[in-house]
């Protein structure tokens, strides 16, 4: 009786959140910067699937109906993100891909978390209505380097912008908190605060994400890999032979399967819930890779960490990474631990 009982009651994200808060996983503060990101993720749901309709009232690059320019959805996407991180008056300073240099929130509103994000990623598969994602990253303010730069140094560069770059640029280690919100058949928002992975569905009728995953844990190995193949003759010849490797690993073995959407968020997420392995190599002509480590690899690294997998440049942990600059690239090599280690000795 009592199963049954419990298999009726829903959890929400905010009441997850509060528990979490009462066992003292995470302090309240950073429920509602969460809880502001989960806003923010709903807002871009609906922007997504609106998409195809929106255009027809107005293209990108024309004239909507109230006389506004119409914007791209990444930078829509980017503008719903920011306005409910600065709106939630917790956060002191926020990152994004579509933004040159981390910003600080007005001092009306500051307060103590720094939120690294990509508002849209994969945003190309929008027209055909494949899979995107936000991802996001939050860290609290970094003492040692707020201490490094001298507040009343004019000389070089401004000092509220050299404060956030300098705050923001942190390894992944430091992450309090990462996780991503998928627009595909469902909208999936996936959370970790440092024990474990969750993950909640966005319930169309209430619209209230409500958990469906609790401590996912990534298979330890999986016959699928995800990488673009296209860039091949560009790939250095270690990498080469592993994935030639993939596809003829022995007499008596099945090759692996190939699977690409070129979205990260999506074929991240299948790649935890399935096992395999994702990449995304240097080549000749992109020395350092293609995605962001601050606010793309770091996140799913620590997500994928927490469900038990890897991720890594093919020498190093992900995490372990002090990044240089906002918008630094890596090559990125993430799954299950057994697939990111075999595919590490190839490039070893
Ligand atoms: P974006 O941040 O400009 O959207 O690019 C990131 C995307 C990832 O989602 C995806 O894994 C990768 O780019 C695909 O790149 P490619 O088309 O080179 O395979
Ligand atoms: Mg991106």
């Amino acid at each position: 009786k009592t199963k049954k009982q419990n298999g009726y009651k829903l959890q929400t994200l905010t009441s997850w959140l509060l528990k979490q808060e009462q066992d003292g996983v995470i302090e309240s503060e950073l429920t509602i910067v969460i809880s502001s990101i989960s806003m923010a993720c709903k807002q871009i749901a609906s922007l997504v699937q609106r998409a195809g309709i929106s255009k027809l009232i107005g293209g990108q690059g024309a004239v909507n109906v109230q006389g506004e320019d119409q914007k791209k959805l990444d930078v829509v996407s980017n503008e719903v993100f920011s306005n409910c991180l600065r709106s939630n008056g917790r956060t002191g300073i926020i990152a994004s891909e579509e933004e040159d240099v981390p910003v600080a929130v007005e001092e009306s509103y500051y307060g103590n978390y720094i939120v690294v994000f990509d508002p849209l990623d994969g945003s190309s598969n929008i027209d055909a209505a494949v899979s995107t994602g936000s991802i996001f990253g939050i860290y609290s303010p970094n003492d040692d380097c707020l201490s490094l730069v001298d507040l009343e140094d004019t000389t070089t560069l401004d000092n509220v912008e050299q404060r956030c770059i300098v705050n923001v640029c942190q390894p992944g280690n430091n992450l309090l908190a990462a996780g991503y919100c998928m627009y595909s058949s469902s909208v999936i928002f996936v959370l970790t605060l440092g024990k474990g992975v969750f993950s909640f569905t966005l319930d169309p009728m209430f619209g209230e994400f409500i958990l469906t995953q609790e401590n996912i844990q990534i298979p330890k190995a999986g016959k699928m890999y995800a990488f673009n193949e296209g860039n091949y003759q560009l790939w250095d010849d270690r990498l080469k032979e592993y994935i030639d490797h993939l596809k003829e690993p022995g007499p008596n073995c099945k090759p692996y399967s190939a699977r690409y959407i070129g979205s990260l968020v999506g074929d991240f997420h299948r790649t935890l819930l399935y096992g395999g392995i994702y990449g995304y190599p240097r080549d000749k002509k992109s020395r350092n890779g293609k995605l962001r480590l601050l606010y793309e690899c770091a996140p799913m690294s620590f997500i994928v960490e927490q469900a038990g997998g890897k991720g890594s440049d093919g020498q190093q942990r992900i995490l372990d990474i002090q990044p240089v600059e906002i918008h630094q690239r890596v090559p990125l090599y993430i799954g299950s631990t057994e697939e990111v280690e075999k595919l590490e000795k190839y490039l070893s």
